[in-house]
């Protein structure tokens, strides 16, 4: 067990590991009954937003997109989630997206201690490709291809690879001995939550051991390679800003 005195969480200029030790609660206007853990966010130089809220039995979140795009997923438990006119029970796995432009969402009569996590992005457009609209989907490993010819490794990509995107949510699973390719340089930025066991994150040539629960933010160019640890497989579900490269 660590001293209060210490943590494995830390915050750099171009990467931050944040581990549940040191969450403390936000109050978000509209998100009640519950504990809101904003872990990534503009003020540490990020581009989108990562929560984690964990709901009481009488929690409820109830909002209104403007400018930007939330992606919400069940980490555990179950809610009601009503977006677009549809109302849907929402489990373990399975998330909605939720538009810019005023797209109405509310979540209620969670199962007590239910998590949903969520990815911010201020949306931008793109000439002569539709805005996205609402999306429902679950985790499904039947639907994740093995990654660069690596059977120890798979990728589901949860939304639609389609240009009027500008980002995308993968869930990442490394087998038992599964590892990057390759150290990853490169434009696109991360906002990673492990859903599953546990791994070592190479971040700007640092070594962190990680496990489930842990977040992790990559800023461009933050050079990046993990390998899985331990005896069960380590997953992750991450945030990539996509299609948006030149203005
Ligand atoms: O899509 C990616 O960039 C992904 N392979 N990066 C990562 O898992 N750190
Ligand atoms: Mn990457």
């Amino acid at each position: 067990m660590l001293l209060p005195s210490a943590t494995r969480s830390v915050v750099r200029a171009n990467h931050a590991i944040i581990a549940p030790d040191g969450y403390i609660n936000s109050n978000v206007p509209g998100w009640t009954g519950c504990t809101t853990n904003v872990i990534i966010n503009e003020q540490m130089g990020a581009r989108l937003a990562q929560t984690l809220v964990t709901l009481t039995a009488a929690g409820q979140l109830t909002g209104r997109t403007e400018a930007g795009q939330i992606f919400f997923y069940v980490v555990k438990g179950r809610v009601q989630a009503k977006v677009g006119g549809e109302e849907k029970t929402l489990e373990t796995g399975q998330f909605v997206y939720v538009p810019v432009g005023g797209e109405d969402y509310k979540f209620s009569q969670p199962e007590a201690g239910t998590q949903l996590l969520t990815f911010h992005k201020v949306y931008e457009p793109l000439a002569g490709h539709a805005a996205p609209g609402v999306v429902w989907g679950e985790k499904d490993d039947r639907k994740a291809p093995v990654y660069m010819n690596d059977e120890a490794l798979r990728i589901q990509e949860l939304l639609p690879n389609e240009l009027g995107f500008d980002m995308a949510v993968n869930i990442f699973t490394y087998d038992r001995g599964g590892s990057l390719p390759m150290v990853e340089t490169h434009i696109m930025e991360h906002g990673l939550l492990y859903l599953q066991g546990q791994a070592i994150y190479m971040l700007d040539n640092q070594w962190y051991p990680v496990q489930a629960g842990d977040s992790i933010w990559m800023a461009p160019y933050c050079q990046q390679w993990a390998a899985s640890l331990g005896k069960e497989p380590s997953v992750y579900i991450y945030y990539k800003n996509v299609n948006r490269f030149f203005t």
